[in-house]
């Protein structure tokens, strides 16, 4: 019977898709647990031990008036730092005198990246370099630079 054949594989058809769903949801439900594990057990120590080596940290900072948001930044000794600053204003600027950062932000929110090496421990000021109107002497910011821990 043509019909039933078309039925018995409609019946097939419907019971592979549940089955593809059924292991795709277990899955999807291990999936957390699994992932977890490994970054939970790992604790703090070694995920800055990586970023010393490899990437750089990158740190979004959105400069407007008259502040940095983030407005204090804090890294550990010896990191390679990204900053990707956008203005969500007008123009700003970002100066770090000790790592010779200096560099205009556009207004419009146009990305702009400094990197460099956060090599001494300290406290830095973080300043607007561009004029940018009223409240532009206090738009300052602070970037912390953590001492490696004695070994
Ligand atoms: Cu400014």
């Amino acid at each position: 019977m043509p019909g039933c054949s078309v039925f018995s594989a409609s019946l097939f058809f419907t019971g592979a898709v549940s089955a593809v769903l059924g292991a795709a949801a277990m899955s999807h439900q291990q999936d957390p647990a699994a992932a977890a594990a490994p970054i939970d057990s790992h604790a703090n120590g070694s995920a800055v031990r990586t970023l010393a080596q490899g990437e750089p940290r990158t740190i979004d900072v959105v400069a407007r008036r008259f502040s940095f948001e983030p407005a204090r930044i804090e890294v550990t000794e010896g990191e390679r730092i990204r900053l990707v600053l956008t203005s969500a204003d007008g123009v700003h600027g970002i100066e770090i005198k000790t790592f010779k950062v200096n560099k205009r932000i556009p207004r419009g929110g146009e990305p702009v990246t400094i990197e460099f090496v956060a090599s001494a421990a300290g406290e830095y000021p973080v300043l607007c370099s561009e004029y940018c109107g009223n409240g532009h002497e206090d738009m300052r910011g602070m970037l912390v630079v953590v001492a490696k821990s004695p070994r």
